[in-house]
């Protein structure tokens, strides 16, 4: 039976995009089962009727069902191990886990003040001191790595892989709010940017026009 991710709307819905990237990227094959959020009671049923969560994303894989994007980000690459979506290296899978936790745990400022919209207008907006703090350290991570790792490919640990997918929406984050970034973190962003799958979802979510109100208002 085919994988089913079910997923929001690919303007807003950042957690969506991660898993979606994970498993596209590294051409797994899956249906997508697209669910608008915030439109009311039917589609939070719909939502609920794959995860008690009431949230997106989730995964169904036969009868299992994964909900939370680093938990099916985690699912994946166990289940498809020739995603390689961790390093294979101890030290570096380990790391890779430590700033893929510190995304879905943290830089609560950043998501808060500059939310995933792709169709806003490019332009700057005021931020907080803790948003500021947010983006220097995802700076600093990504720095890290690409210091690190450099070598062996354009992503964080070379090739693209989970943390990779986990910080994909913070690079349309930065372009959105014009958020200026060191060089290193410019050719990241580029090389995100070059991956056909960020493309892809990209393409999509500026092609929707479902508007969800709460989230234009900076
Ligand atoms: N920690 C969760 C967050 C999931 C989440 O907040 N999803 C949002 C969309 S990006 C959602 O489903 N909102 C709909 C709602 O709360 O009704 C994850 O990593 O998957």
């Amino acid at each position: 039976m085919a994988l089913q991710l079910v997923i929001g709307n690919k303007n807003y819905s950042s957690w969506s995009m991660r898993p979606w990237l994970a498993l596209r990227a590294n051409g797994v094959p899956f249906e997508e089962v697209f669910i608008p959020l915030y439109t009311g009671v039917a589609d939070k049923n719909r939502i609920l009727g794959f995860t008690g969560s009431g949230k997106v994303p989730a995964l169904v894989d036969g009868d299992v069902t994964i909900w939370d994007s680093l938990a099916i980000i985690e699912y994946a690459a166990e289940r498809f191990a020739e995603t390689r979506l961790w390093p294979e290296d101890r030290a570096s899978r380990a790391h890779a886990r430590s700033i893929s936790a510190e995304m879905h745990s943290g830089f609560a400022a950043l998501r808060n003040e500059c939310g995933m919209n792709l169709h806003r207008p490019v332009g700057v907006i005021a931020l907080s001191d803790a948003a500021r703090a947010d983006i220097a350290r995802i700076q600093q991570i990504w720095i890290e790595c690409r210091a690190r790792h450099g070598k062996s490919g354009p992503f964080l640990f070379g090739a693209f892989g989970g943390a990779d997918a986990m910080f994909a929406p913070v690079v349309h984050r930065f372009s959105t709010y014009a958020i200026e970034v060191a060089p290193e973190v410019r050719d990241y962003m580029g090389a995100m940017r070059s991956l056909p799958a960020f493309q892809e979802w990209t393409r999509a979510a500026l092609a929707e026009t479902l508007v969800i109100e709460k989230f234009e208002t900076v």
